[in-house]
């Protein structure tokens, strides 16, 4: 049992309540607690170990926290990072010392890159045990490199209200750097002596007890969300803005990338897209696709169209605007590498995401903030001509694909997303993982109205911690779906051991291929001898048994009528899988040919 200042004194509840005062440790692990509740940080998620008792008993005992165990720390830290990325709030992690640390590495490296807010609270011990093989020690000083946003190593903890202070602005600063000026994470390490137990110490509370609990966390739950430094155009911003209107030949290129207000984003879109009248090429990672009817020139097709080289030579952009990080598609990505457009990159973070090293123009805010400053400007072009040749390519590519897709009998990988966007119901939060599932949603995701929201960690691509981030975005959330390869999903089989604690659906829909066949589109597949083994690396797994094994419900779909049965409605909770077996050699061949079919129909009257 804990004791607090009001289990001792019989006082009643007080603010002093949640707050654990046996020993300056425990006190300690409170005040950080406190005070992240006191921002606004809603979850904690909590690894196991001894070292990290002060920092898990402060948070498991608040009740302003909602506290999560979670076993494996890669897995804790992709869900950490699943729930930052639906909450859009930092959410903090908290291990032991050692190994338990690193493994807390991958997780900060995609937040890091994806800019997802976490706060890292790893424990330590003292400096004196340091080096010495005093067990589960680690160098844990800046642990994480560069990818923290901001590292400190905080002090031990003592009985010294300058301490307590320093350790309140610690955490409220670490807090802000985890929002500002771009979401990320930031790493604390925390050294705690013994005890680490919430052992009764007469002395502290002696000490402790005229302490002004209501004074010291009396911390405004500010929101940093807001205006940003970038936000405002500058003296420049009308010699863009006349340069953008004065084109005939303009593209707004809307890649991978996640917003808070998803309504607004696309509103906000569609007033630039109409004042400048250039087409809008939409990645299926970006929310764009699931809003279709709000947009006049909404192109999804690109990747096949541009693989007709006539017609991408009349497409060639004089210029561009980039809102998010690149879409996927190579294609895309050769065809304006080869161009080189004026390249116009709305980032509004310091971020340099321009892997094309092109001719480009990094511009920190929002384009409406330009747009709306300079409306009144008259334009001497006008795109329209160029729009509707995009547009007139988009409805043969788009037909083309629908009819392929809608007579595909056999189970093309492909034929999943493509249902998915179709099927699913309003407003269900889609993650696609790495390797074939986000390329299967940037060639198939059809256009729709159903205010599908997307997810994917595309910070570094990785095939780890996909089923623990998905978990993540579901948790205490609308009913959510996985699109996962087998590979994907068995690199985080961990991550199913929240199934205790998880509250919410998610629909795991697994393609398996037996192995990893985005290799089968590279140059290394042609190299057949040495590629199954160390490339494709087929697991042979049985997903039915391992499902059960988890307590997972479990499904197999051999017919699409199934599959759309199965996900027209979704569990209000749970967790399942549908399991689609498919053959990757009649895939590879189906997709080539699709794709070759379609750009080689389509022509420009
Ligand atoms: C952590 C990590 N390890 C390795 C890779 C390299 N990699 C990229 S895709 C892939 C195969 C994924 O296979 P699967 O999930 O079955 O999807 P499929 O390609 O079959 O659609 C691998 C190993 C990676 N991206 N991340």
């Amino acid at each position: 049992m804990i004791t607090t200042i009001k289990e001792k004194e019989n006082e009643k509840e007080t603010i002093l309540e949640p707050i654990c005062y046996s020993n300056v440790n425990m006190f300690w692990g409170g005040i950080i607690a406190e005070v992240l509740a006191r921002l606004g940080v809603q979850y904690i998620v909590i690894s196991p170990g001894s070292r990290s008792g002060p920092l898990a008993v402060g948070c498991a005992n608040n009740k302003k926290l909602k506290a999560i165990p979670i076993l494996d720390e890669r897995s804790a830290g992709f869900f950490g990072l699943g729930l930052a990325k639906q909450t859009h709030r930092p959410v903090a992690l908290i291990c032991s010392s050692g190994t338990a640390a690193a493994n807390f590495y991958p997780a900060i490296i995609e937040a890091r890159m994806s800019k997802v807010p976490l706060i890292v609270l790893t424990a330590d011990r003292p400096g004196e045990l340091r080096e010495c093989h005093s067990g589960q020690t680690i160098d844990q000083i800046k642990l994480f490199g560069d990818y923290p946003a901001f590292y400190k190593e905080l002090t031990l903890p003592e009985a010294n209200i300058e301490l307590f202070y320093y350790l309140r602005q610690t955490i409220a600063y670490a807090f802000e750097r985890a929002m500002y000026p771009q979401g990320g994470p930031v790493h604390l390490n925390v050294p705690f002596r013994d005890p680490l137990a919430p052992v009764r110490d007469e002395h502290f509370l002696n000490w402790i007890k005229n302490f002004d609990a209501n004074s010291f966390f009396d911390l405004e739950a500010k929101s940093y969300r807001g205006e940003t430094l970038y936000s405002k155009p500058d003296a420049d911003g009308l010699k863009i803005y006349k340069q953008l209107k004065n084109t005939k030949k303009g593209l707004i290129i809307v890649g991978t990338i996640q917003v808070e207000k998803t309504e607004e984003f696309v509103r906000q879109l569609v007033e630039l897209s109409n004042e400048l009248g250039w087409p809008v090429l939409a990645e299926g990672l970006s929310p764009v696709r699931n809003y279709e009817s709000q947009f006049s020139n909404l192109i999804t097709r690109y990747d096949v169209i541009l693989r007709n080289n006539d017609i991408a030579q009349i497409l060639k952009p004089e210029q561009v605007i980039q809102i998010g990080n690149l879409p996927t598609s190579k294609v895309l990505r050769a065809w304006l590498k080869a161009n080189k457009p004026k390249t116009w990159v709305f980032e509004n973070s310091s971020d340099n995401n321009d892997p094309l090293h092109g001719n480009t123009t990094f511009v920190r805010m929002h384009p409406m903030s330009l747009m709306r400053q300079y409306k009144e400007s008259k334009s001497s072009h006008s795109n329209e001509e160029y729009s509707n040749l995009w547009k007139q390519v988009e409805r043969q590519a788009d037909g083309i694909i629908s009819e392929y897709m809608s007579t595909c009998d056999a189970m093309f990988e492909g034929k999943a997303a493509w249902l998915l966007s179709k099927c699913l119901p309003k407003g269900t939060n889609v993650f696609a993982a790495t390797s074939m599932p986000v390329r299967d949603v940037e060639y198939f995701w059809q256009r729709n109205n159903l205010e599908l929201q997307m997810y994917f960690n595309r910070g570094a691509n990785g095939i780890d911690g996909l089923v623990s981030t998905a978990l993540g975005i579901a948790h205490c959330n609308k009913p959510s779906v996985l699109l996962i390869g087998d590979l994907s999903l068995l690199h985080d089989t961990n991550g199913l051991l929240i199934k205790k604690y998880f509250q919410g659906s998610l629909t795991i829909i697994l393609i398996n291929n037996n192995g990893g066949r985005l290799f089968e589109f590279l140059p290394i597949a042609q190299f057949r001898d040495i590629f199954e083994e160390f490339f494709a690396t087929p697991q042979d797994m049985n997903f039915k048994k391992l499902a059960h094994c988890y307590g997972l419900e479990y499904y197999q779909t051999k017919t699409w009528e199934d599959f759309r049965e199965l996900i027209k409605i979704l569990p209000e909770r749970g967790i399942r899988v549908i399991e689609l077996i498919t053959d990757s050699h009649f895939d590879v061949a189906f997709r080539k040919n699709l794709f070759k079919l379609t750009s080689e129909s389509m022509k420009i009257e």
